[in-house]
């Protein structure tokens, strides 16, 4: 069963990357740094928190818990570390080469764990108990929640790049 989950989710990973690729590989640099509102995520931003909660999240998470569940995590802030890193002073190539690479590295490790033990759990207030499955079914959703993000900048900047022209034909955000 774990064997299975892991093979799943490795494809919902990879296809996710793709997507979140093809959505913001040709982004032209207004639109790269655009923040549909004030304290609202620039796609440069959630590219940034992507490639941060790829290493120092979910892959360390995973790690921990099924290495030694009574482990105290160590601390992930994902707000102030983008508002610290400024990556909208960096550019859609950088951020993305860094997040394909280590998707990769997340898929290649992600592959010699088949037999681990999936079951184990973290405890993790206030959420309760975690297993590492969970935690892995969240990384896959995890990339979905930014692909809606990364989907709602676009509508706001097309609504306002095409002033006069409008967009609510599409269907309202
Ligand atoms: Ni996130």
């Amino acid at each position: 069963m774990s064997a299975e989950l892991v093979t799943r989710v490795s494809a919902r990973l990879a296809a996710s990357a793709g997507a979140i690729e093809a959505l913001v590989a040709t982004v032209d640099p207004d639109l790269a740094r655009f923040r549909p509102a004030p304290g609202k995520w620039s796609i440069l931003e959630v590219l940034g928190h992507l490639v941060d909660e790829e290493r120092l999240d979910f892959r360390a998470r995973i790690e921990l818990t099924l290495a030694d569940p009574g482990a105290p995590w160590p601390a992930i802030e994902p707000d102030r570390w983008v508002r610290e890193q400024d990556f909208n002073a960096r550019e859609i190539p950088t951020l993305l080469a860094a997040f394909l690479e280590e998707r990769r590295r997340s898929l290649a490790w992600l592959a010699g764990l088949h037999s681990a033990d999936w079951g184990r759990s973290h405890h993790h207030p206030p959420m309760g108990d975690l297993t590492a499955a969970s935690l892995l079914c969240a990384w896959a959703a995890h990339d979905v929640l930014h692909l809606r993000q990364i989907s709602g900048v676009l509508y706001a900047y097309l609504s306002l790049a095409t002033t006069p022209s409008r967009v609510d034909y599409a269907g309202t955000w």
